[in-house]
């Protein structure tokens, strides 16, 4: 496409489909205009993508989760149709700021964390590679809470990203799928009929989500829920004004939100029905598409996999079984091979609390076949392993994990530690029992949004030392290495590095309205806020260097600016303490003109994908510090070390495997393993031991305590002291002493930039295993079976 056709587009859109003219458009406007004109070009592969799959009879690939989170869509539209030269040029013409278009999108926030984001760089890591795939999910009216600060504390407020018109995804009428819940169950020889007494509708609207270069597109399709009977109109006409859209209004209340907490299971009844909801819809347009091809049901695990993103579409299982058995006659026990072979299953996480289970009761009262064949499937699974022990129902609760690995032909974790943790704890039981069925697959991110996208001076930089077929071949980054050992080449790596610090400083300057030293460490950890995380570890190193400092201003420190990111759930009182505590040490230290020129601290607001690509590609040091066992994998990490940021961080999740890759001498390590991380707790007195030991931790823990950031309220931290000196699970305290060395060993490594310099470079060149493609071909090979199918010609 040429700047001139670019142009007519976007005109031609701007007239015709938005009804503005140039004269008067505003922002949002040219934002439309622009996102139409690129959608038309990704449309005709889309279809084409979508003739192919159906036409080579391929394996489709179907991935089932609660949660998506894409960010912004039209800079990853752009770089992929690579169609930004020409969106540029046009624009200039038209004297409309690209960069204020692209900030202008607000991000489509449908996911929590971790979980969602990987979600979402699976889609286009499917889509660079061919493999026929589709998402399912949720489409909420409200994505995840939009974060404020007052008075340092987090207030959360609706986020609503679809206030605007949503450019990116056509509304899909004809794929409504009615869905039940309640009622009862009419058991008949072998199969049941369910009544249900509740009903809606789901409704697709489909999102076409474009590979690098335009070769594949597949469809993320996310369910609406709308009511069956909408509006009353005999009530309405008696007068009975608010009554008549009260089926409406419970119908909708379905999609509204997205639940606010990545790890602790709440119980509730409308998350259970969400969870029911979507993965229904999924699963019945699945097997719509399916029969209008084939005739043989027992052909489905040839020609589907279906992937759950974690339990939360577990009851997958059992609906698949339901939908064989008392819709299509199948007989049980082969209809529960056929969703095995199906099935599989992701853990994300070890945390006890994060795992779900749900009351009989409740299951039993929304979803009363589903508790009958949870039962039966249990009961074959015991029968056919020949053991008693190991149930998906105790206790008067259906637990969400054992079934999904009684019901999915692979389970996988998303670490080798992570994976090997599944083995020796939560799943070993069943694990002996099903020895072949767990496997490992290390997560990735997407390069495309990661790095081309987030950080174009470095890729520049590296397309011009070794091409750029490094963008859809990662592992290619490894013909840097020879450049690493050139004054030059590193010169301009430290440069670029150097503008991205620049450009982040001035946004800081100019938002938070704090100024920053460019030539200072950007030391970064920006995730959920979380005890296990341990940002109060993070916190509690900054106020011991404080301290420090202010005992001797004038010896050279090394500058610091430590930011943090992220959110807390709204009901966990200790991680909102820490997000107040954050911005407390901050007020303080950042108007402390003993030590400010050293050592400042922001916490930026409403820590959001955007927000990430803006932060990571300026950071030197990556915070990865979770107490070693319980962070499934991290993906932030990845993202860091890519963009040549040093990790200072434990032997957890997948830090293990990039600290492999990029070598030990180019990563700061500390802290206990996850063994000896389970020795330590099972000795008394843990916390007192190591704050006894050092009286740098005693110091910081006494600061806090005494009020040094609460001046108006002493006591307002001694909820977090008392954890710390009392309990501390998470085993801040133990790690603080190992934390504080590594911290120091990195301001050392700073002070002698060339070296850092090379470091840096040498992370990124070690990165390229790292990439979604590499986890996604490791899912086709291992746990899905499916091939990538002949993609469409460049673009
Ligand atoms: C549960 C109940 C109610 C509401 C929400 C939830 C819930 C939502 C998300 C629970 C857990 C959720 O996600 C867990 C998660 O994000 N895990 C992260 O997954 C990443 C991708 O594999 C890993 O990199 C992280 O280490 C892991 O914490």
């Amino acid at each position: 496409m040429t700047p001139a056709q670019m142009k007519d587009a976007i005109l031609h859109h701007l007239v015709y489909t938005l009804g503005k003219d140039a004269a008067h458009a505003q922002t949002y406007d040219w934002r439309m205009a622009l996102s139409f004109a690129v959608r038309d070009k990704i449309v005709d592969r889309w279809f084409e993508a979508t003739r192919r799959t159906y036409a080579g009879q391929h394996k489709r690939v179907y991935y089932l989760s609660m949660e998506f989170l894409i960010g912004r869509l039209l800079k990853d539209a752009i770089i992929n149709m690579r169609l930004e030269e020409a969106a540029i040029d046009a624009l200039q013409e038209l004297k409309v700021d690209y960069q204020a278009i692209l900030e202008d999108e607000p991000d489509a926030a449908l996911g929590n964390g971790g979980l969602g984001r990987l979600a979402a760089c699976f889609m286009e890591s499917m889509s660079t590679i061919g493999c026929p795939a589709m998402g399912y999910g949720i489409r909420y009216e409200n994505g995840l809470f939009r974060q404020r600060f007052e008075n340092g504390r987090q207030v959360e407020e609706p986020e609503d990203w679809l206030s605007q018109r949503h450019a990116w995804e056509f509304e899909r009428p004809e794929v409504s799928i009615d869905i039940g819940f309640g009622g009862h169950v009419q058991e008949i020889g072998k199969r049941a009929n369910w009544y249900p007494s509740e009903m809606l509708i789901a409704m697709g609207h489909d999102t076409p989500i474009i590979g690098w270069r335009g070769r594949w597109g597949n469809t993320l399709r996310l369910w609406e829920a709308r009511p069956m009977h909408g509006f009353d109109l005999q009530r309405f006409n008696r007068g009975d004004y608010a009554a008549a859209a009260e089926p409406e209004a419970l119908a909708r209340t379905l999609s509204r939100v997205l639940y606010p907490d990545d790890t602790t299971e709440q119980g509730k009844e409308l998350r259970l029905k969400q969870e029911f909801f979507f993965t229904s819809a999924s699963l019945r347009d699945i097997l719509r598409r399916f029969e209008s091809e084939y005739d043989d049901l027992r052909l489905l695990p040839k020609k589907a996999a279906i992937q759950m993103n974690d339990t939360h579409p577990a009851i997958a299982g059992p609906e698949l079984v339901r939908l064989l058995v008392d819709e299509r006659g199948i007989d049980f026990e082969e209809a529960v091979g056929i969703a095995r072979n199906t099935l599989s299953y992701t853990n994300h996480t070890l945390l006890p609390e994060a795992l779900e289970r749900w009351d009989e009761g409740l299951m039993g009262r929304l979803l009363p076949r589903h508790l009958q064949l949870i039962f039966r499937i249990n009961e074959l699974h015991m029968k056919d392993v020949g053991t008693r022990k190991v149930t998906a129902v105790d206790d008067g609760h259906v637990k969400m994990g054992e079934l999904s690995f009684i019901m999915a032909h692979r389970v996988n974790g998303v670490s080798a530690l992570h994976t090997e943790l599944m083995k020796s704890t939560v799943f070993k039981d069943l694990h002996e029992l099903h020895p072949n069925r767990i496997v490992n697959e290390t997560n990735g991110v997407t390069p495309r949004r990661w790095l081309l996208s987030c950080n174009p001076r470095l890729s520049t930089l590296i397309t011009d030392a070794i091409g750029d077929d490094w963008v859809d071949d990662l592992e290619q980054l490894e013909k840097l290495e020879p450049h690493i050992d050139d004054a030059a080449f590193l010169e301009s790596y430290a440069a670029a590095k150097r503008q991205n610090k620049n450009d982040l400083a001035n946004w800081i300057a100019e938002k938070l309205e704090v100024g920053i030293d460019p030539e200072a460490i950007f030391d970064v950890q920006i995730k959920r806020i979380h005890e296990y995380k341990r940002q109060h570890l993070n916190l509690l190193e900054t106020i011991a260097h404080w301290l420090e400092i202010r005992d001797n201003p004038n010896q050279g420190w090394v500058p610091r600016v430590k930011i943090f990111g992220g959110k807390a759930a709204p009901g966990y009182v200790f991680a909102k303490e820490i997000v107040r505590l954050t911005n407390d040490v901050a007020k303080v230290l950042n108007s402390d003109p003993l030590t400010s020129r050293y050592l400042k601290v922001v916490y930026p607001p409403n820590y959001n994908v955007s927000l990430a690509e803006k932060l990571i590609p300026a950071s030197d040091l990556s915070e990865q510090i979770s107490t070693a066992g319980k962070e499934a994998s991290g993906t932030g990490n990845m993202k860091f070390a890519l963009n040549g940021a040093l990790t200072i961080g434990t032997l957890d999740g997948a830090n293990v495997e990039i600290r492999e890759h990029v070598k030990p001498e180019n990563f700061f390590l500390f802290g206990m393993t996850a063994d000896e991380v389970m020795e330590r707790r099972k000795i008394g007195g843990h916390s007192g031991q190591a704050i006894a030991a050092d009286p740098r931790l005693a110091r910081a823990i006494e600061a806090i305590r005494a009020g040094r950031f609460s001046p108006d309220e002493p006591g307002r931290y001694h909820g977090i002291v008392d954890n710390l000196v009392h309990h501390d699970y998470f085993l801040v305290c133990s790690d603080f002493t190992d934390y504080w060395r590594a911290q120091r060993e990195a301001d050392t490594a700073f002070a002698a930039p060339k070296d850092w310099a090379r470091m840096a470079a040498f992370n990124t060149a070690r990165s390229g295993w790292f990439s979604s493609d590499r986890t996604i071909r490791g899912y086709m090979a291992d746990v899905w079976h499916a091939e990538a199918a002949p993609t469409v010609e460049d673009a």
